[in-house]
C-alpha cells in the first residue's frame, strides 16, 4: 500500500462533499408537514463519519471508476443510515437521548415526528437512486442493479432483519453463531452494500465484484465488532452518545461473549482477510485498505 496515502485529508473532503450535497438536496422545510422535515434534516445534517457513502464512492474509484460521480446515490445511503439511527434510537428500541453529541430525533421532535421522519428518509433514498436526474449517463440495468443491492441490504434480509434479531435475543445467552448473523446483518449489511454499489457503479467486472463483496462482508462485521469495543472502552464526548448500554441490556457482542483481548485479536484477523480480499487491486484500492485500517483503529 502508498505509505504516502493521506487518509484524514482524504476522510474530510469526501465527508465535506456529501455534507453538502445533502444540504442542498435533502427537502426544504415548508407546508404544514415542514416539522417532519426539518426533523430529516436535523437528523441526516448532525455530524457523521459519512462511512458508507465514502465507501461507495471508494469502491468505484477502486475497480477504475470516478467515485465523486456517484455523490447523489452515495449520499441515499446515508439518508438509509439516518433513518436507521432514528428508529434505533426510538424508546421502543434502544432508549437514547443523545445521538452524534446532540438529542436524539424523539428528543427533539417527538416520538411521532421521529417515526415519520425515518420512514421519509428510507423512502427519500429510494427516490434519490431512482431519479433519472441522479442517473444520467447510467444504463438501466445498473441502476435496478444499485437499487436492489441497497433495497436488500436495508430489509429484512440485512439491516432490518439483524436488528430484529438483536432485539429478540437480548437478555438471551447467545451463541458464535447468532451473534455473526446479527452483527453481518444489522450493520455489517449496510456496508457490504455501499461497497458492492460502488463497484457496480464504478464498472466492476465479475471478479472484481467478487472481491469487493468479500471486502465488503469483512469490513462489515469488522465495523460493528469495533463499535461493540468502542461502547465498553469508547469516551462518551468523543463518541458523542452513551456508552456501557450493551453490557446494561445484556445485548450480545463480542467482547461479551469472547472478552476483550480476544476481540481485538478476531477484530485484527478479519482486518487481514479484508485487506486480503483486495489483493487483485493496485494504488487505486489505497483508500479502500486506508478506510479498513481506520475501521479499527477509530476512536469514534
Ligand atoms: C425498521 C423500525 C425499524 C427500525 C430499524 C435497522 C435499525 C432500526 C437500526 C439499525 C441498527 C443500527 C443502528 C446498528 C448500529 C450500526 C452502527 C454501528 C451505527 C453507528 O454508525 P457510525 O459509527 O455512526 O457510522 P455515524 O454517527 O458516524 O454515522
Amino acid at each position: 500500500m502508498n505509505s504516502s496515502f493521506d487518509l484524514k485529508t482524504y476522510l474530510e473532503g469526501r465527508r465535506k462533499l456529501v455534507d453538502e450535497w445533502l444540504e442542498e438536496n435533502l427537502p426544504r422545510p415548508v407546508g404544514p408537514h415542514s416539522l417532519v422535515i426539518e426533523a430529516m434534516r436535523y437528523s441526516a445534517l448532525s455530524k457523521g463519519k459519512r462511512i458508507r457513502p465514502i465507501l461507495l464512492m471508494a469502491a468505484a474509484d477502486a475497480v477504475g471508476g470516478d467515485g465523486t460521480r456517484f455523490l447523489p446515490q452515495a449520499s441515499a445511503l446515508e439518508c438509509i443510515h439516518a433513518y436507521s439511527l432514528i428508529h434505533d434510537d426510538l424508546p421502543a428500541m434502544d432508549d437514547d437521548d443523545l445521538r452524534r453529541g446532540v438529542p436524539t430525533c424523539h428528543k427533539a421532535f417527538g416520538e411521532a415526528m421521529a417515526i415519520l421522519a425515518g420512514d421519509a428518509l428510507l423512502n427519500y433514498a429510494f427516490e434519490i437512486l431512482s431519479s433519472p436526474s441522479h442517473s444520467k449517463g447510467l444504463d438501466p440495468e445498473t441502476v435496478i442493479s444499485v437499487i436492489g443491492t441497497i433495497g436488500h441490504a436495508s430489509g429484512i434480509n440485512g439491516m432490518v432483519g439483524g436488528q430484529a434479531a438483536d432485539v429478540l435475543m437480548e437478555g438471551k445467552e447467545v451463541d458464535e453463531e447468532t451473534l455473526r448473523f446479527i452483527h453481518v446483518h444489522k450493520t455489517g449489511a449496510i456496508i457490504k452494500a455501499a461497497i458492492k454499489a460502488g463497484a457496480i457503479l464504478g464498472g466492476a467486472d465479475p471478479i472484481q465484484l467478487e472481491r469487493m463483496e468479500e471486502f465488503g462482508y469483512h469490513l462489515g462485521l469488522l465495523f460493528q465488532i469495533k463499535d461493540d469495543l468502542l461502547d465498553v472502552e469508547g469516551d462518551e464526548k468523543r463518541l458523542g452518545k452513551r456508552t456501557k448500554k450493551d453490557a446494561e441490556k445484556k445485548k450480545a457482542t463480542y467482547p461479551a461473549l469472547f472478552g476483550i483481548e480476544r476481540t481485538k485479536q478476531m477484530g485484527q484477523e478479519i482486518l487481514k482477510e479484508a485487506i486480503d480480499a483486495l489483493s487483485i487491486f493496485g494504488p487505486e484500492a489505497d483508500a479502500l485498505r486506508s478506510v479498513a485500517n481506520y475501521v479499527v483503529r477509530r476512536s469514534r
